[in-house]
Formats: C-alpha cells, structure tokens, sequence
C-alpha cells in the first residue's frame, strides 16, 4: 500500500541530490521517485543504484519515472508512466507482477482508464499552480475528490503541494502526496519531509501523535512539565517528559530550584528517543548553557521537530536564564527551532528590540529567522490593547487575535500554548491551523480558570479540552 510522504527527485544534479534525498528519508519518506529528464543514461544508471542503496537502508521503495527499463536494472520497485509513455500491460511485461505501476492522470476518465490498465497507484494533478512542472494543467481538490470516488486504487496527489495543500488533499482522499520543491528546495529537507510526513497523523484514534516535552517540573502543577503532560494527554497525544530542574513553587513564586545534572538530561531524552521515538518535541526552561547546548544538538542530530518556548524571563520580569544559557539558546537552538515562540521581554531578550508595535514584532520575528528560527509566533500579549500574536511561517506573515480576560490565573499559559501546538502538529495539523487551534484551546483555559492558591493561579486545562472537542474540529 502506497502512503505518505511520495518524494520526486529533482533535476538539480549539483551533488546535493544524494544528501538531500538521504534528509528526506530521514524524516519520513516513503517512498522516491527519481525522475532525471536531462541526465545522461549512464549518469543516470549510477544514481539510480545508489538511490537503490539508500531506500532499502531506509525501508523505503523507489520508483522510476518513465523508464522500465531502468527499473528493472536497478531492481527498483516500480515505474511511473505519463499518459504518452509505454503502455501500462507492456511495462507489466518488462516487470512482473510484483512491481508497482504508477500512472499520471488528470481526470476521472484517465482514472479509471489507468486502473483498467492494471495500474497499482494513481498520481492525480496538479492539484495546485506548480512553477516545477511546465505545460500541466491544474485540476484542483475537487477532480482529487471525485477521483477518489470513482477508483479503489491509492491516490497520490501531486503538483504545488505545500504543507496546507497537503492536509486538505489527504482529507479530500489522498493516500500520498508527491513533492518536488516542498523537499527539494528547502534548505532543511529533512524536516520539510518531517512536515509533510507528520500530516498522515490526522484523525488516528488516540493517543495520536507522540510528543516529548523538555522542561522543569512545577510542583504547584501549573506550569513547566505538569501543564505540559496534562494539555498533551488531554488533548489525545502521548506524552513523554525529560526534566532539567525541579522547583519548589506555587501560585506565589518560585521558592527553590534543584538542577538536574546535564548528563542525566540527556540520558532521559536518548533513552526515550531510542524507544519509543517521538513525533514532535517542545523545549522548555532548560535552566543553563550546558543543557541548551546538549539538547540542541540532540535536536539537530535527529532533525526532530522542535517548538521552543525560550522561557527566559519570569512573570515578574526576573531573568530565568544566565548568560552563557542565553547566548547557547541564540547559537545552537534557534537555528534547530521548527517553531520559536517568544513574549515580548523574550524576544528583547533575543534581539535587543523592544517592539511597542504590531510592525516593530513583524521585524523582530523576521530578525529571529535570520537568526536561524523557521518559523516564529512573537505573542503580543504584554502590549496593550487586543492581544495580536505575529506568526511567520516562512516569507508568510499572519496576525492572530485573541480575546482578553481580566483575571489573575494565567500561570502556565505560556507552557500550555507550546505543548498545545507541538500536539497539534504531532496530529497531522499544518502549522498555521496548529497554533490557531492552540490558541483556542488558552483562550478557553484561561477563560474557565479557577481560583487556587493565592498568586496567579492555574488555567484550567480539562474544562478546555472538554469544550475544544464540543466545539468540533474547525476553528479556520
Ligand atoms: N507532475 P512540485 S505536477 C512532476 O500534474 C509533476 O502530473 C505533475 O512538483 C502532474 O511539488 C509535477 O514542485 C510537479 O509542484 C510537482
């Protein structure tokens, strides 16, 4: 069965093309087709070998386009075939049945035309406007819909799929989406592929989606680990934790801190990474240089998905973090952050900028990316006014807004938010609809926060999850 991540080879033959596809697989692809128009055959045959290499290490099936020939030599595991290339029962002939055949179409008649054929996939397209591909014409989600109701074979969409697009094809019914630029331009495409990969977690039963958070333990279960465990698991992931200080708290303040030894860190996230794996992580108070360091590189060394919470400034405005902490943040972790999600005291904290303005936290953000950040949400609500959050994904820009409650408990808002998008996103949702569902889910806790204790008190995580999931899927 053909599903997930379907990766297409550009024909950039630079030298990167092996390093690249290699990064792809690494963050979940499953299947490569190598597509090579301008190459010459016998460069060609090299690469398509080594590519043979690397997808059995990676349990991975190849496919090549257009070339049965060339399948068959390298022991690929199937073809692909465009509408003018050899027929589909003389490339049967040339590869036997155990090899998958994959068709291109562009209509339901071409479809079912190429089911009749034999054929054991469908690629379906351009869904989206491609620059990648020249001469195709686009059919958009709805051909993608009424194809899937007409074939029983697995559909793969293709053509201008962006993580967005991707979500949208896989609930209009395809089981795959093949990506060209999406991978093969970014300059991450270990984490692009990630991105798109996590996107086939949407609507598994539950716990769906694995998340680790890393963070320090609050014992007065507002914040820190506690509210992380309790908005992952309330929200229907798996949570797994790793603790880098202990503190003696509560609604007042922090009372004590104990550290844990870095060593130890790290032994708690490689023993769980090496197990049970996880599909996105959160990163929270990480107390000194050392940790931040260690686990950057964790985070690198795996390309995991990372949303950082750069907890750096208490409530109160103290300093949580020291300076050689600081500095390791800006020069390891920013630059492994798939999503970086600071205050404002946080973001001067970063970039010596004080924005005071909706524009001054567009540059602030831009200057954060620049600094390594993929993507970053700049929360706006130490300004006053409505609270605007600034989230940049990628060049896109957009402004969130949220209500504002007039009450003392919203310790632990900050933790709850991050955790909450790195669940999101471990459940197949694209990074913008994440962090909006994310922030629906804060609103409502702090919304229906209780008193307790006598400083700022909790925000009330299981009456927020109880009305997210009355209130249904869609927050768009
Ligand atoms: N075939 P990107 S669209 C190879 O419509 C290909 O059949 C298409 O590249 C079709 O992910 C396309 O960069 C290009 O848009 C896909």
């Amino acid at each position: 069965m053909l599903s997930g991540l379907y990766l297409i080879t550009d024909d950039n033959q630079d030298g990167k093309l092996l390093r690249k596809v290699e990064a792809a697989l690494a963050g979940g692809a499953q299947t490569v087709q190598y597509r090579a128009k301008d190459v010459h055959p016998d460069d060609r045959l090299e690469m398509a070998k080594k590519l043979r290499v690397l997808c059995t290490r990676y349990a991975a099936k190849l496919i090549i386009n257009d070339l049965p020939e060339l399948a068959r030599e390298v022991a690929a595991d199937g073809v692909h075939l465009g509408q003018n290339d050899m027929p589909a029962v003389q490339a049967r002939q040339l590869l036997g049945r155990d090899k998958l055949i994959g068709i291109s179409t562009h209509s339901v008649e071409e479809a079912l035309k190429a089911e009749a054929q034999g054929a054991d996939y469908i690629a379906i397209g351009s869904i989206f406007t491609t620059d990648t591909k020249a001469a195709t014409q686009q059919v958009g989600l709805d051909t993608l819909r009424n194809v899937r109701k007409a074939v029983r074979v697995p559909l793969v969409a293709i053509g201008g799929i962006t993580p967005d697009g991707a979500f949208d094809a896989i609930d209009a019914g395809a089981d795959s989406v093949a990506i060209i630029s999406g991978v093969m331009a970014d300059a991450d495409p270990a984490r692009a592929a990630k991105e798109y990969s996590l996107l086939f977690n949407h609507n598994r039963p539950s716990p769906n989606g694995r998340v680790l958070t890393i963070a320090g333990s609050d014992s007065g279960g507002g914040a820190g680990i506690q509210a992380d465990i309790k908005t992952i698991t309330l929200l229907g992931s798996y949570a797994s934790s790793v603790l880098t200080a202990l503190t003696a708290q509560n609604t007042l303040g922090v009372a004590d801190t104990y550290q844990v030894h870095t060593d130890f860190v790290i032994k708690q996230l490689d023993t769980v990474l090496d197990d049970i794996g996880t599909d996105t992580v959160k990163t929270g108070m990480l107390s000194w240089g050392g940790i931040v360091t260690r686990v950057a590189k964790v985070i690198a060394d795996r390309s995991l998905l990372a949303v950082v919470d750069p907890v750096m400034v208490a409530k109160g405005g103290e300093s949580l973090l020291d300076k050689e902490a600081q500095d390791s943040l800006i020069s390891r972790l920013l630059p492994e952050s798939y999503l970086l999600t600071p205050n404002l005291p946080e973001v001067e904290a970063l970039t010596g900028i004080a924005p005071r303005s909706i524009e001054e936290m567009i540059d602030a953000g831009r200057n954060l990316q620049e600094l390594g950040a993929r993507n970053v949400l700049v929360k706006g609500g130490h300004l006053n006014g409505e609270a605007t959050d600034i989230l940049l994904i990628g060049s896109e820009e957009y402004r969130l807004s949220s209500p504002r409650f007039d009450t003392l408990n919203t310790h632990g808002t900050g933790c709850t938010l991050s955790s909450a998008i790195a669940t999101f996103l471990a459940q197949g949702y694209p990074l913008k609809r994440a962090v909006e569902r994310a922030k629906r889910f804060v609103s409502l806790a702090i919304e229906y926060s209780v008193p307790l204790g006598q400083g700022h008190g909790p925000v009330n995580h299981i009456q927020a999850a109880i009305q997210l999931l009355h209130e249904g899927v869609s927050v768009d």
